[in-house]
């Protein structure tokens, strides 16, 4: 019941808060090339955190590009609703650019389900963020399928491989029989771990640290870097070393906003994007590092820390690979051209 109002308020609140900002609008003001822009980034993470401080830096890089004529203020993550409401700012106008957990477009953009995918990509997260550099599969044809969504995605970007934990050792399919998994909202995520035995339950991350604690779910998956700083290994007693999948982000920005600014302020946003490649790929792998040390030495909170054996993994590949089927005849012929044409990419670089 308190859980029911507390949704309530926030839709409520969240409806208001898009109202004033569409009011607010996207801001230019001046003329003859001299204009200033006052935009809004929002970010589905906290300050300190890789998605926030993504944003806070590409603000700063595109401020001084411009010569301050740009500027992007920076939200961190709750001001303005769930990660969902985020995305239904974002389209709205109501917010200019966004980072995008595509676990939260399932519903709508059901081709960025295959994010969702476990084993999918390689164990090299050097490779797989070439792979998400360079790939016509994510680049060109899912972009297209998100720009139908008035959403334009500008790059997508790992925060590093993702693991489980749980309330017990996660090491066999058999030990997520009836588990209750907390995944994002994404139809292909809770298939996922379906395809384990588990009893998926979706959820926001707002909310995720009181319902570990109170057991209304057992477990969870995220980057290191995410799981310490949200400091859900307070009230989780394991993590596993899984590394079935890979966390991917997008920077996205309205699309007919961006069509309708000038070339010399679009050249500047996508000359920041290329920047901000390798300082994304730095800065998730300097956290996941170091935050994974942080997790191993808490005597205050201790969790054991499990990595699972290639045969382990194995286990688990083979019961995720039947998930490809099940996303191909969910969603349709384009759905399939471009995850056969990624799988193709991965492979050929991989060889
Ligand atoms: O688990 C989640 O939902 C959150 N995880 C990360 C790494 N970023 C934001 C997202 O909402």
């Amino acid at each position: 019941m308190i859980l029911k109002r507390k949704q309530y308020l926030l839709i409520v609140s969240t409806f208001l808060l898009s109202i004033l900002l569409v009011a607010c609008g996207s801001d230019a003001t001046g003329g003859d090339g001299e204009e200033t822009y006052n935009w809004k980034f929002v970010t589905e993470e906290q300050q300190g955190q890789v998605q926030y401080e993504y944003a806070a830096e590409f603000a700063e890089r595109l401020h001084e590009k411009s010569d301050g004529r740009i500027n992007m203020e920076v939200y961190e993550f709750g001001g303005l609703g769930s990660e969902v409401n985020q995305v239904e700012l974002l389209q709205s106008g109501g917010v200019e650019f966004a980072i995008v957990s595509p676990g939260f477009t399932g519903t709508m953009v059901s081709e960025g389900q295959l994010f969702a995918l476990h084993f999918l990509f390689t164990d090299d997260m050097r490779l797989n963020q070439q792979i998400l550099d360079e790939s016509e599969a994510l680049n060109v044809h899912l972009t297209e399928k998100y720009e139908q969504f008035n959403i334009k995605p500008l790059a997508y970007w790992t925060e590093g491989a993702m693991q489980w934990t749980g309330d017990r050792p996660l090491t066999t399919p058999e030990d997520f029989q009836g588990f209750k998994m907390r995944t994002q909202t994404s139809p292909l995520i809770l298939r996922s771990y379906e395809a384990y035995g588990a009893d998926p339950q979706e959820l926001s991350w707002g909310e995720l640290y009181t319902s570990l604690q109170q057991g209304v779910v057992q477990g969870q998956e995220n980057p290191i870097f995410f799981i310490e700083d949200a400091k859900f290994h307070e009230v989780q007693d394991y993590m596993m070393i899984s590394e079935h999948n890979i966390y991917v982000a997008m920077t996205t920005v309205n699309t007919d906003f961006f069509a309708a600014l000038p070339t010399d302020i679009q050249d500047l946003i996508l000359e920041t994007v290329e920047e901000m490649r390798p300082v994304a790929y730095e800065m998730q792998e300097r956290m996941n590092d170091e935050l994974l040390g942080a997790i191993e030495n808490n005597d205050r909170h201790p969790t054991e820390v499990i990595e699972l054996t290639v045969e382990q993994r194995e286990a688990f590949r083979e019961k995720a690979l039947p998930v490809r089927d099940f996303f191909i005849g969910e969603v349709g012929e384009d759905g399939k051209k471009i995850l056969e044409m990624l799988i193709e990419e991965i492979e050929a670089a991989t060889n």
